[in-house]
């Protein structure tokens, strides 16, 4: 099911729809689970999305040469994480968020309780996901173990819920950069570095290659989250009326804050050639599409 044809932009619209597909099939019909909460849990699953972290499983993959399809179980799981993050982000004792993505939150749609258990459901059905369809595809079990105890690092404590408790505790006030970065590296860049070391993994990538997707992820997930400070910044300037202030340091404590918004767009721009030059010449067998993926996330005002 390679995608090797066409812009970046067309590989994402078809891998997009690939992961779209085998979402809607991943949780089990003949499962017997009561309405709401699989009502709930598709609810979120299916709310668009850019699918960016399964599309670094697969795009991983393929840089070194295995196949995508044997790669998709594990793609569909970090969805599975990412969307169960997003729910329990959006509760009213976190974000108290009433929309997501345009739409409803999970817990406007179907209350606060219902929304937790369709967020643990999804965390578990990650889990299970990974093991059983993987096993389906012929995953080698010690590949497995190492996918299974990978995920549970970077999505746990020492990852992605560290990263939201220190955003949480942070809210009383930063007062080094050094505190935000924490925060973008395990909110955002843990899930990223997991997909791509999971898709390499899958495609049998040796030591120095995993270390290199580990790099790139880190460098990719923190511009992308920069770069996300930037947009956020220039939009609220936009709205307010005002022109984008290129020089002041800012109130919101995101990066441009601590650094300047130009100082902030030359990081982005630092990270992104770092992340492609720790994947050139560490023999991947077709890195092209990690490039790209690397330069259209930079590129991206959205
Ligand atoms: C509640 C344990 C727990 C964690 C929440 C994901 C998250 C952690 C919070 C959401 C807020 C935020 C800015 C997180 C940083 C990660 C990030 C960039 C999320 C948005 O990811 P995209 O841009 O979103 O891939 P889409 O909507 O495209 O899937």
């Amino acid at each position: 099911m390679s995608v090797t044809d066409g812009s970046i932009t067309q590989y994402l619209e078809q891998y997009t729809l690939k992961v779209e597909s085998a979402l809607l099939e991943s949780v089990p019909s003949a499962w017997n689970i009561p309405q709401t909460l699989r009502e709930a849990m598709m609810y979120s699953l299916m709310a668009g999305g850019k699918r960016l972290r399964p599309i670094f499983v697969l795009a991983a993959a393929e840089s070194l040469g295995g196949n995508p399809e044997s790669a998709m179980p594990v793609a569909l799981a970090i969805e599975m994480i990412h969307t169960y993050s997003l729910i329990h982000d959006d509760l009213p004792a976190m974000d108290n968020d009433d929309f997501r993505r345009g739409k409803p939150t999970n817990h406007k749609m179907y209350g606060e309780a219902m929304a937790i258990l369709a967020g643990d459901a999804l965390l578990t059905h990650a889990f299970f996901t990974i093991v059983q369809a993987s096993r389906a595809h012929d995953v080698p079990a010690g590949v497995v173990a190492d996918i299974v105890e990978e995920l549970a690092r970077l999505a746990g404590a020492p990852g992605m819920v560290g990263g939201q408790a220190a955003d949480m505790e942070g809210e009383q006030g930063l007062t080094k950069l050094s505190e935000l970065e924490y925060i973008h590296l395990h909110k955002t860049s843990d899930l990223i570095v997991f997909s791509l070391k999971a898709g390499g993994r899958i495609a049998g990538a040796n030591a120095e290659q995993l270390a290199a997707l580990e790099r790139f992820g880190t460098c990719i997930g923190l511009a992308y989250q920069i770069q996300d400070d930037i947009l956020d910044l220039i939009g609220d300037e936009r709205k307010l009326g005002k022109p984008v202030q290129s020089d002041i340091k800012q109130q919101k404590v995101t990066y441009p804050y601590f650094i300047g918004i130009e100082a902030s767009r030359a990081k982005v721009e630092e990270l992104t050639a770092e992340a492609k030059l720790s994947i050139t010449g560490a023999g991947f067998a077709n890195p092209e599409r990690l490039l790209q993926l690397a330069d259209y996330l930079v590129k991206r005002d959205y």
